[in-house]
């Protein structure tokens, strides 16, 4: 079965916790302390494989969970490093984050790897916190938590150039001779219900990769038929080879054809009209081709036909050279969301600021990424552990901010679901 898009959920492992300890000797009441680190948390990374040509592993497989990093250990010892797993997918996976809908991997060569979410960092244990003020430190920092996101993941052909037109108009023929790709091929429609990869290898030694898809018909970018589905299989080609039966061996009128295959790729959603076309003629052995093609001729004069038969070979090789010269011309195109135009390349740079927002009745929010994430590995198991951390965001300017914003002694703070007093310190 061919499956090219799939919903899952991965979960990075957490990172094991710092642990509080103390160097044991003989006759020595207190040792210095040595409560070790906790180890990482496995992540999820995704691994390109070619031998592998669908997503069907991850329909079975919905949720992807990493272990978690191993508590630290006394003699100053690291806690074990969760295992990552690794999940082979094929070339040309695209893993997108469901919550915003942003590109987090676009995996385009073999055996590259992203990590799709990442385990948690260990936390330190005490004796990281030692100082010439508290020698024996009676904390140690919790792991972090590892990502967690549902993720859509989407196969996206990689192939240079790919074949569109009508059923039966000859695409996978086409494959089919030019080169090793052994696609089904039939008089009836909707022979090819998957698409169908090739690598081409011209005279002259260059090569590209060919894709054959489904035939297209009228209606077909709002859902009608079966190329609909794989239309977005053509979003990376660079070139497309436009198949029309001169022949009309259908009944159908080649010129009116050419246009109703051009009006679906312009509705459709990658701009697929901006990508470089080569107009094969196909099936000029038949008794209308003469004809027909005169007739296109008159009605497209700017657009270049090369006439072929393809179940001969016959006038394949300028087509292959003249897709060869565009595809050197060609640059990517960039990948398009599906909902929204635009670019969806967008990495977020963590967010490092402090907000503050005023909840009324006395109360405030300290907010952002890297005061909750200081915040969640923070123990809080001791009077210690709080003043500590009190400290810590006074460093940071929490107070002026808090003050400037008008919080008052004895206000309500908010972190995440926690909350403080806040008390001007005078110091
Ligand atoms: N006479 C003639 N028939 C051809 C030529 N090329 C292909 N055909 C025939 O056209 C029919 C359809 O060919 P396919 O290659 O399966 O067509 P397709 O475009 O892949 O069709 P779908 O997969 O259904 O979209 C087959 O019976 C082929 O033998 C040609 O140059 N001349
Ligand atoms: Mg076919």
């Amino acid at each position: 079965m061919f499956v090219d898009r799939v919903k899952i959920s991965v979960k990075a492992g957490k990172g094991g916790d710092g642990i509080v300890a103390y160097r044991r000797e003989k006759y020595v009441p207190l040792g210095g302390p040595a409560g070790g680190d906790g180890g990482k948390g496995g992540s999820v990374i995704f691994e390109v494989d070619s031998n592998k040509s669908t997503l069907l592993d991850l329909r079975y497989n919905k949720i992807i969970k990493a272990e978690d990093g191993g508590r630290g250990k006394i003699k100053k010892m690291h806690g074990a490093d969760g295992q990552d797993v690794i999940v082979k997918v094929p070339l040309g996976t695209i893993v997108k984050d469901l919550a915003d809908g942003h590109i987090i991997a676009d995996l385009t060569y073999q055996n590259q790897r992203a990590v799709i979410a990442k385990g948690g960092d260990g936390g330190r244990g005490n004796y990281h916190f030692m100082s010439s003020r508290n020698t024996a430190p009676d904390f140690a920092e919790n792991g972090e938590i590892g990502e967690e996101k549902e993720i859509q993941v989407e196969l996206k052909l990689l192939a240079d150039a790919g074949l569109v037109g009508f059923p039966s108009v000859g695409k996978s023929t086409f494959l089919s001779v030019v080169s090793a790709a052994r696609p089904e091929i039939a008089d009836y429609h909707f022979t090819t219900l998957v698409p169908n990869l090739g690598v081409v290898k011209v005279k002259d030694g260059r090569s590209f990769v060919l894709a054959d898809l489904p035939g297209l018909i009228e209606g077909a970018s709002e859902g009608k038929g079966l190329g609909h589905e794989f239309l977005r299989h053509i979003e990376r080609c660079r070139v497309i080879i436009h198949v029309v039966d001169m022949g009309s061996e259908e009944g159908r009128d080649p010129i009116e054809d050419y246009q109703i295959i051009n009006h679906e790729l312009e509705a459709y959603q990658y701009r697929l009209m901006e990508r470089p076309q080569v107009v094969v003629a196909n099936k000029m052995d038949l008794d209308n081709a003469e004809e027909n093609l005169a007739r296109f001729k008159e009605a497209y004069p700017d657009v270049k036909v090369f006439p072929v038969i393809t179940l001969i070979e016959e006038g394949l090789e300028p087509v292959l050279y003249e897709v060869m010269n565009l595809l050197e011309t060609t640059p990517t195109f960039p990948l398009f969301d599906e909902e929204e135009e635009g670019v969806v390349y967008k990495y977020e740079p963590e967010d490092n600021e402090i907000h503050v927002r005023n909840l009324g009745n006395n109360q405030w929010r300290l907010y952002g990424d890297r005061i909750e994430k200081m915040f969640r590995r923070q123990k809080f198991d001791t009077e210690d552990d709080v003043f500590r951390f009190g400290n810590t965001l006074r460093k940071m300017g929490v107070d002026d901010l808090l003050r400037e914003a008008g919080a008052l002694d004895g206000d309500t703070v908010f972190i995440l679901e926690y909350s403080f007093e806040f008390v001007e310190s005078y110091d």
